[in-house]
């Protein structure tokens, strides 16, 4: 592409300050570089197990930009900051526990905005560059989109893996362009995290084994979005968290007073996203989709969040909510969902739970529902309320 170099920084300089007007909070450049650190270290992560499985398996095509395009020049990462705060929130109490989204998951999905607002950027590029040739990519792209953002300069690679930003935090999503421009790279930011070792030590789970190593397969934010049965110990840190998980944001010393609010798609809805717990038990399809289907907790469907619904009970101990538990044991279908609600009956106890178990266990058909309910009333005949022992539950395969 014929453009000098003061017209190349001029367009960059001009780029910058359109931003806000496109609805972008940070834009950088990175170069097109072939991502050689990232392939190292993305190798000896599958070697350790430590994916989540949701990661685009071609390693070669993740750090390569010249696999995904012909004749990359520079990459445009862009960050859209998302609010952290919910107004007017409304009471989890005995009787009517609510569950909780994960900030990521605030208003409207975020593929959908930052694809909008990489589509702006696309068409205020190219009627200053008619020329230009343009991939754009958020999430589901082959290419790491905090590893573009921090060669980018938009934030740090944190202890926590988010890319954290001084200005922002880390409540901000990723994501990024490929062009046939050659943009001048910007400079990556330094390490801000210092001696600080909050988000690790907060870790419920300890999923982050050393400064920005997760083992994905530990980390709550992964284990909400299965869909299959889950251990015991994992469902007693779950709590009520419904989809995603903050925790390792929500303590970090950068993310405090931070909280977004300007960008209209991503304000939340309080009811959505902070919702009670039993009525999601039994929610319909349609329902579902009306009230989440615009979220990013959508994406694997209502199963993983009515389990997860289902272990929150469990975990707020919530004796009023045994009759509706004891109908998910009855009724549902699904034996993940049946095998989880016997857990959650285990955990709150009483009379009336047992019952519910003993009831159900000569119906109960699936191998696995089977094991979860027998440990229930093992559990609660030996009084333990909740399986406080026991052999390990069998894990998600
Ligand atoms: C798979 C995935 C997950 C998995 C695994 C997460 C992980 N940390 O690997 C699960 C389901 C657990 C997950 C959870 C979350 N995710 Co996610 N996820 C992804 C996805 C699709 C790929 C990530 C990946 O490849 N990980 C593998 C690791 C090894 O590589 P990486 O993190 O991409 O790259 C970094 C490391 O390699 C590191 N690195 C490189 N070399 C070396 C060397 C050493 C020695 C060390 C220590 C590190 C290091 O630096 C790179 C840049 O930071 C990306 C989207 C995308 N296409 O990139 C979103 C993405 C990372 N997720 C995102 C979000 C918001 C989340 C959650 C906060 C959601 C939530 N609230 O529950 C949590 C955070 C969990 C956490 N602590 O990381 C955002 C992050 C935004 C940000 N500010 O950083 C992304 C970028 C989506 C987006 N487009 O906005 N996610
Ligand atoms: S998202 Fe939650 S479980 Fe995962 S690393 Fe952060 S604090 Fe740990
Ligand atoms: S909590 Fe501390 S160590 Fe973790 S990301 Fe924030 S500043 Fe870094």
């Amino acid at each position: 592409m014929l453009m000098d170099k003061s017209r190349l920084a001029q367009l960059k300089e001009e780029m910058r300050e359109a931003a806000q007007s496109l609805g972008i909070d940070k834009i950088g450049i990175a170069s097109a570089d072939p991502f050689t650190e990232l392939k190292n270290r993305l190798i000896r992560h599958r070697e350790l197990g430590r994916e989540s499985g949701f990661e685009e398996p071609d390693l070669d095509k993740r750090t390569n930009p010249a696999l995904l395009f012909d004749q990359p020049q520079s990459i445009i990462a862009i960050a859209v900051a998302y609010p952290a705060k919910l107004p007017n929130p409304p009471k989890s109490e005995p009787g009517a526990r609510r569950g909780i989204l994960s900030r990521s998951a605030w208003g409207e999905d975020y593929h959908k905005v930052l694809r909008d607002r990489l589509a702006r950027l696309e068409a205020w590029l190219k009627e200053r560059v008619p020329e230009a040739r343009v991939e754009s990519m958020v999430d589901t792209g082959a290419l790491s989109d905090r590893a573009v953002a921090e060669r980018a300069g938009i934030g740090w690679s944190a202890k926590n893996c988010s890319i954290l930003s001084e200005d922002l935090g880390s409540w901000i999503y990723l994501g990024e362009m490929i062009t046939n421009i050659p943009f001048e790279p910007d400079t990556p930011v330094t390490e801000g995290c210092g001696e600080c070792t909050k988000c690790i030590d907060a870790c419920p789970t300890d999923a982050l084994v050393g400064p920005g190593q997760l083992d994905s397969q530990r980390c709550i934010s992964f284990v909400t979005q299965t869909k299959g049965f889950v251990s015991d110990e994992l469902m007693r840190k779950i709590g009520n968290r419904l989809y995603g998980c903050d925790t390792c944001q929500t303590v970090c010393p950068v993310n405090r007073g931070k909280n977004w609010t300007h960008q209209p798609e991503l304000q939340p809805d309080p009811e959505v996203v902070k919702p009670l717990l039993v009525p999601l038990l039994t929610i319909g399809n349609r329902e579902f989709k009306e009230r989440y289907g615009h979220t990013s907790s959508a994406w694997r469907g209502k199963k993983p969040i009515q389990r997860n619904a289902v272990i929150g009970l469990g975990n707020f101990k919530d004796k009023s909510a045994v009759p509706d538990l004891i109908g998910v044991l009855k009724e549902d279908s699904r034996p993940v969902l049946r095998g989880t609600a016997a857990w959650a009956l285990g955990r709150i106890g009483g009379e009336e739970a047992m019952e519910g178990l003993r009831k159900a266990l000569p119906d109960e058909s699936d191998e696995e529902a089977r094991v979860y309910l027998e440990r229930a009333i093992a559990s609660l005949e030996a009084g333990l309320n909740g399986a406080e022992e026991g052999a390990p539950i069998p894990r998600e395969s």
